[in-house]
């Protein structure tokens, strides 16, 4: 189903919209979950081979002495390890969405998965997803899935609407109180701007990559799983000003 007039001009506006209608059936949901929970399980060992823990406080994230107490377990490019998510990336309804924001001609820029678990899920600091991309033009748009309810208690995005208007601020190393997350920017926000956008599991919202954003530690009771594809329109240019023709097509008009 495509975005209605209102709820494009809502996201044009906002930077971000949350998705009113379901993305995946229970089936679907389960099925997503299953193979999450299977990749994340088989990855678990190999730290720095496939699934990193972005929550890593220390000099660098190998740091033998680093605090790895809190846990942000990220696995980029799921769609390379399994069927499931190589199928998610053409599933209609995401691609739909997709296309009413960026148009017709859709490549994938990455997909990823987001793991935050239950208790000790580390944070996300604020920042836009260009911050760390740099590329041009910056069209490129993602649809963040729920695959768990997420609302303020296990960690689910807050947004400062209206910022993908507002230029790129500067990006430096995120720091917590107890020191430096060697994988992770972060940019300074007025958070009185902030606003939660809380999503029910099997449902989404997407954002614009100069939307600022971030996400609390989860420190409930619940997980908090999540899985994200950035889309964006053909010939769009890398960090290096390179096109990536390489990536995959996901539509064409
Ligand atoms: O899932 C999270 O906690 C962070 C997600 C995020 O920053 C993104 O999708 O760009």
């Amino acid at each position: 189903m495509k975005l209605t007039p209102q709820q494009v001009e809502q996201f044009q506006e906002k930077g971000y919209l949350n998705i009113p209608h379901r993305l995946v059936a229970d089936d679907h949901l389960d099925l997503l979950r299953e193979h999450y929970d299977a990749l994340f399980a088989k990855k678990r060992g190999t730290i720095g081979e496939g699934m990193r823990n972005l929550a890593v406080v220390g000099e660098s994230e190998q740091d033998e002495t680093a605090d790895r107490s809190e846990e942000m377990l990220q696995i980029m490019e799921m769609w390379r390890f399994d069927e499931v998510y190589r199928q998610l990336l053409y599933h209609k309804p995401l691609l739909d969405i997709a296309e009413s924001l960026i148009g017709a001609n859709i490549q994938l820029f990455h997909d990823q998965a987001l793991y935050k678990p239950a208790s000790h899920g580390g944070e996300v600091p604020w920042h836009q997803d260009n911050g760390y991309w740099r590329c041009t033009p910056s069209d490129l748009v993602s649809i963040w899935m729920a695959l768990d309810d997420a609302d303020e208690e296990n960690g689910c995005m807050n947004v400062i609407p209206g910022s993908h208007l507002e230029g790129t601020p500067d990006h430096d190393r995120a720091a917590t109180e107890k020191g430096q997350l060697p994988a992770l920017l972060e940019a300074d926000v007025d958070e009185n701007r902030a606003a939660p956008v809380p999503v029910k599991a099997g449902f989404g919202m997407v954002h614009h990559c100069l939307m600022l954003h971030q996400t609390n530690p989860n420190r409930s009771s619940r997980r908090r799983r999540a899985t994200v594809i950035h889309y964006m329109p053909t010939g769009t240019r890398n960090g290096k000003g390179e096109v990536m023709d390489d990536h995959l097509v996901l539509r064409k008009s």
